[in-house]
């Protein structure tokens, strides 16, 4: 028998990006694996895919697809359950409840080691980090109910920045630990209808890792076996997530960072330069990015590279990382999640260095085909194989940053690939903070043409919609993101990004003024113009979703929209998610009040019953519902339609 011939697939297919395309034949042609590669060859499995596959205790794994209804004549088979009796809702509700677990832990743990360092630099301990954004400290300060002053009458003095910070720091990291009462953000700066319905319905979490801790608990074999009860306490872990450690990690770094402020960069791969050293800073956490763009500007280190023959240091971003870097110093990006083994192949990357959250496994085997060191940050991050580990410490942070630039210089010389960067990059706006977004757009006067309120009620803006989260190689790379944003923006819809999907904004140029009158209706091109904005607004990293919970705040409070988030002409998707951390985002949203509605599939249609619940009957409870749409358009005109339901209840639908 003829052996059958393994056919290479068209990389055209996978991205809607000509710089991946370019980069994914460089690959092929140099017989280096990716993940296109080992998609093709393993499909998911469809039952796991659906969520109906139990495998928490060792009886199992237990299967319980939905049956089919039994034709005529036929008889009707039984859904299954598991050994233990476990229904098809209880299990699927189970998988859900782990997934958002996964990821409102990840969240929670990055901002944990945020609020470690914030404090060790609030005793001083943490050289060459400061507090930048005093503002927002005192910001916090008020919301945590700690004095910015002390003493009374003539006595009464503003309290130091220091002292200030380290009372706040220990509040905070309590926060982490604690078994009772409420997370203050979530307590505190939600629009008041909202704090008051979770208390109602018992989901106002109590800390950042207790939820975690029971929902984990309460999944585990024979416990929680009901699965609006399951779910009830996603909703407080998911809660715990958005309004608690994500915004923690985005509030603290934005103290010890800087809060973001409108900045250009560039975006894609065409950002790497050939006779450069090459920095790949690929992950999530900041906190040592951050001295290492400090160090790669260094006299002595330019001056160290020029000794190896490079012109100079190039630093560029990869998944949030690159958001960070991105919003606050204008650092270049050079990719997305699905790019990372694309930024080795290019042959330039001298290092990759990553820390958490989205680094594949297999960028070790791809760095071996290349020079590439890839230089691993975090103790709780290890990669097999051979990687080289420079572990983060806060107390020594411009050394370690230092240390890993001179790996990278001294690995210059060694490049033995040729080195292909595609020609392709493109310019930038990003920075839209919430706070930047309210001055923009918001105006202290109601009634000021530029304040976002009175465009949308004023039909100019149509209402307002999150695209974000990530890439998944089973949907053409970018295609859904960009196909979903257009339409939207056709449609004169606001869109605010984050994550990997700014970044597929970014690359095809929607982050640009100009893209205003290329892309969008008379009414939003017009607003975007006179305020001079991009139609597509970049707020930052995943954790940074907390930000546009903060803008749709902030619009329920600026008034005339109605009184909780829900009542907003507003909606949120992730047409191209992959991770868990998508699911606890997208859960929090919906406890929010967001209608959200994710793209590729959905974890749970393996029971149409808990399914319906999400998508349905979530609705009267929370005012948010989930929403599954392979079709990008077509989510975006389901968003349009729930934009549209909820200008027409508030009277404003012209
Ligand atoms: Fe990861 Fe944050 Fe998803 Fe991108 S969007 S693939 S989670 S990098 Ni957050
Ligand atoms: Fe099967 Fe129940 Fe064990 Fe799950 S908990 S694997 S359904 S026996």
């Amino acid at each position: 028998m003829a052996e059958k011939e393994s056919k290479a697939f068209d990389p055209a297919t996978k991205s809607v990006d000509p710089a991946t395309v370019e980069m994914i034949k460089k690959a092929q042609a140099a017989g280096v694996e990716t993940i296109w590669d080992r998609a093709d060859k393993m499909k998911p499995c469809p039952i796991g895919a659906e969520g109906a596959c139990c495998r928490i205790c060792s009886q199992g794994p237990c299967r319980v697809p939905p049956v089919k209804k039994a034709k005529e004549g036929e008889e009707q088979k039984k859904q299954a359950v598991g050994l233990c009796g476990a229904t098809a809702e209880t299990i699927v509700a189970r998988n859900f409840a782990r997934m958002v677990c996964g990821g409102a832990a990840a969240h929670n743990d990055h901002s944990r080691g945020v609020a470690k360092l914030f404090k060790e630099v609030a005793h001083g301990k943490a050289p060459g980090y400061k507090i930048k954004d005093i503002r927002k400290l005192k910001q916090l300060a008020r919301d945590y109910d700690v004095p910015l002053t002390e003493g009374e009458g003539d006595d009464k003095k503003s309290r130091s920045t220091e002292v200030i910070a380290q009372e706040l720091a220990d509040k905070i990291l309590v926060e982490f630990g604690q078994q009772d009462g409420e997370l203050v953000f979530a307590a505190k700066r939600p629009p008041k209808k909202r704090i008051e319905l979770w208390r109602n319905l018992g989901v106002m979490p109590r800390g950042c890792d207790i939820e975690i801790v029971e929902l984990m608990h309460r999944t585990h074999m024979g416990v929680d076996q009901e699965y609006h009860n399951i779910l009830k306490q996603c909703t407080r872990t998911a809660i715990s997530d958005g309004w608690g450690g994500s915004m923690i990690s985005t509030d603290l770094q934005d103290v010890l960072f800087g809060c973001p402020v409108p900045v250009s960069g560039e975006i894609n791969l065409g950002v790497l330069k050939e006779d450069h050293v090459n920095i790949i800073i690929h992950g999530h956490e900041p906190v040592l990015p951050e001295m290492i763009y400090v160090a790669s500007q260094e006299p002595e280190i330019v001056q160290y590279a020029q000794n190896k023959g490079a012109k100079g240091v190039q630093l560029a971003g990869m998944c949030c990382s690159a958001n960070e870097l991105l919003m606050r110093h204008g650092i270049p990006t050079a990719g997305n999640y699905l790019q990372q083994e694309l930024a080795i192949i290019t042959g330039a990357v001298d290092a990759m260095v990553v820390d958490v959250q989205c680094e594949m496994q297999s960028l070790a085997n791809v760095a071996k085909c290349y020079h590439t060191k890839l230089i691993t940050t975090d103790p709780r991050a290890r990669i097999e194989g051979e990687t080289m580990h420079i572990p983060m410490d806060e107390h020594h942070a411009i050394e370690i940053a230092r240390q890993i630039v001179r790996e990278a210089i001294d690995n210059f010389p060694n490049r033995r690939a040729p080195v292909l960067i595609p020609d392709i990059k493109y310019p930038t706006v990003v920075g839209f903070s919430y706070e930047t977004i309210q001055y923009l757009l918001g105006g202290s006067i109601r009634g000021s043409y530029y304040t976002l309120n009175d465009n949308i009620i004023g039909g100019r803006v149509r209402g307002v919609a999150g695209v974000v989260g990530c890439n998944n190689c089973r949907t053409p790379h970018d295609s859904a993101h960009l196909a979903m944003t257009k339409e939207l923006l056709k449609n004169d819809v606001i869109v605010l990004v984050t994550g990997c999907s700014a970044m597929a904004a970014g690359k095809e140029g929607l982050l640009t003024p100009e893209a205003a009158v290329k892309y969008c209706g008379p009414g939003l091109a017009e607003v975007c113009e006179t305020v001079g904005i991009p139609p597509v607004l970049h707020m930052g990293s995943c954790v940074d979703n907390s930000r546009i919970l903060m803008a749709a705040t902030a619009c329920v409070k600026a008034g005339g929209l109605g009184s909780d988030i829900s009542d907003l002409p507003a909606a949120g998707a992730a047409p191209e998610w992959m991770s868990e951390k998508a699911i606890s985002i997208g859960h929090y949203f919906v406890s929010s009040g967001v209608y959200t509605v994710f793209g590729g599939s959905f974890p749970t249609t393996g029971s149409a019953l808990f399914t319906d619940y999400l998508f349905r009957g979530l609705e009267e409870e929370l005012g948010g519902m989930w929403d599954l749409e392979l079709d990008p358009v077509l989510a975006a005109k389901k968003m349009i339609a729930h934009i549209d339901k909820k200008r027409a209840a508030l009277g404003i639908d012209k």
